[in-house]
């Protein structure tokens, strides 16, 4: 994520941290560096000014000149108001209201269909019963890939093909008040422009649903359009609050960075990616330790936690310390692992002073995932269990199956084979009354 802009911040930063004494040319050079970063990662121009004069302000204040480590409480300065353009406090989803009524409003393509999903999806887990409405009846299929995403979800989607979109919206509204969903969240059709009649649409529907949350939907790569649209929108329809999609991709943070500080709207989620999970609510305080390279290990482990299953890691605990981890158990792990994100989105929520630089750097091969596990469906049940029985002729066939290499299945089998000693010398080192892997909730990686 903004991986240029975290880059240049975190060297300039880097810099003023080693110096014990800074002088005012330290300062400025530090300003005009941040200042361009800022400006590349196409950060709207007046609130750049305007971030680089509140630093300024501090950086030359008593408080800096008088701290033992001056470069270090310039970095803090930073990280205070980054995290204050972006709005300083998460500011949570509003679900006032019986049923409550999320809309969601946004230019084509920006990610309304699929975020109302990934909303869906985060609220039920969360334990909320929600209800999407199909209020987009512009785009041909629109209705249909709607239900088709809620249903690879497991989730209710009202649509009534034909119908006008706030006959659709008020249907859904109803339904829900009969069968107990809530919050219902209406995914409306956008255009490719700004134009009144879709504004005067938005308004009927805002008008007679009286919505507890409008969220304009938006798209983070396309920067300071992103945040122009957010302002239209925002002027003909009051928003409550914006959704800033594909942060995934090479996005530079512009939108990010600006879209809170030009409208007065918070932004409540990023989406990260295609998948219906890819949903993060947004934390500036978080995001600014993200870009500062301080990582952000509170949404790791709430990610970590999302996707783990207390009665799985028991068993697993349990296995391990019989010693019958099977090379079925190591695929499990794997894919809990993956379920967190990729290698790539991991890394970059650890602190850059922990991961070391050529890592962070590696394109992490997601193939590789693939191969693994690709190599141990091809194995039957019992060399799964018992990899040792595992000869050559084996090998070959496992290779053959899996479309990898002899020496890819060497390669998964040694690790394996680490990895089982590993856990023996722990379970032998318990046995020995040493605490290691003990109580500790969750299995191998988190143990
Ligand atoms: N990488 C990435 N793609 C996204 C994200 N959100 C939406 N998309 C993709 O953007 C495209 C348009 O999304 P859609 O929900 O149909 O937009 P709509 O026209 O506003 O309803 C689809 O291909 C989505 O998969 C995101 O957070 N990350
Ligand atoms: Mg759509």
């Amino acid at each position: 994520m903004f991986a240029n802009l975290a880059e240049k911040l975190q060297n300039t930063l880097r810099r003023l941290r080693g110096k014990g004494k800074l002088s005012e040319k330290d300062v400025n050079l530090a300003l005009r560096e941040i200042r361009l970063a800022l400006l590349e990662a196409d950060v709207n121009f007046k609130v750049v000014k305007d971030f680089v004069e509140k630093i300024r302000e501090k950086a030359v204040g008593e408080e800096v000149r008088r701290s033992l480590t001056p470069g270090q409480q310039v970095v803090k300065i930073v990280h205070e108001e980054l995290t204050a353009l972006m709005g300083r406090e998460q500011s949570k989803i509003n679900l006032a209201g019986s049923p409550p009524v999320i809309m969601l409003v946004g230019l084509q393509g920006s990610g309304k269909t699929t975020s109302a999903v990934k909303l869906a999806v985060h609220l039920s887990r969360s334990g909320r019963k929600p209800l999407l409405a199909a209020a987009d009846t512009y785009r041909p299929g629109a209705a249909e890939q709607l239900k088709v995403l809620s249903e690879s979800a497991g989730l209710p989607c009202y649509s009534n093909e034909g119908a006008p979109p706030a006959q659709i919206c008020k249907e859904a509204v109803r339904l829900a008040g009969r069968e107990d969903y809530a919050p219902v969240i209406l995914d409306t059709a956008g255009r490719l422009h700004i134009d009144d009649a879709m504004m005067d649409e938005l308004k009927k529907i805002k008008a007679q649903l009286k919505p507890a949350e409008l969220l304009l939907v938006t798209d983070a790569m396309t920067g300071q359009d992103a945040v122009n649209a957010a302002a239209s929108f925002h002027e003909a329809l009051g928003l409550t609050g914006v959704v800033l999609t594909k942060l995934d991709g090479d996005s530079r943070g512009g939108a990010a960075l600006s879209v809170r500080a030009v409208t007065g709207c918070p932004i409540k989620f990023a989406g990260v990616g295609e998948k219906i999970d890819a949903l993060e609510p947004f934390h500036p305080e978080r995001m600014a330790s993200r870009i500062l390279g301080m990582g952000d290990l509170l949404t790791l482990i709430e990610k970590a936690e999302a996707g783990f299953d207390e009665q799985k890691a028991r068993k697993l605990e349990q296995k391990l310390r019989r010693q019958e981890f099977t090379l079925d158990d190591f695929r499990e792990q794997l894919q809990q692992f993956r379920q967190i994100g990729s290698m790539e989105e991991i890394m970059a929520m650890l602190p850059a002073a922990q991961v070391p630089k050529e890592l962070r750097r590696m394109k992490i091969d997601e193939k590789q995932f693939q191969r693994i596990d690709a190599v141990i469906t091809s194995m039957t049940p019992t060399e799964r269990r018992d990899p040792s029985i595992i000869n050559r002729s084996r090998r070959q066939r496992i290779a053959g199956g899996s479309g990898t290499t002899v020496q890819d299945v060497n390669r998964l089998l040694a690790q394996f084979g680490q990895m089982q000693k590993m856990f023996k010398q722990m379970g032998s080192l318990e046995k020995k009354g040493f605490k290691g892997m003990g109580k500790k909730r969750g299995g191998f990686p988190f143990s």
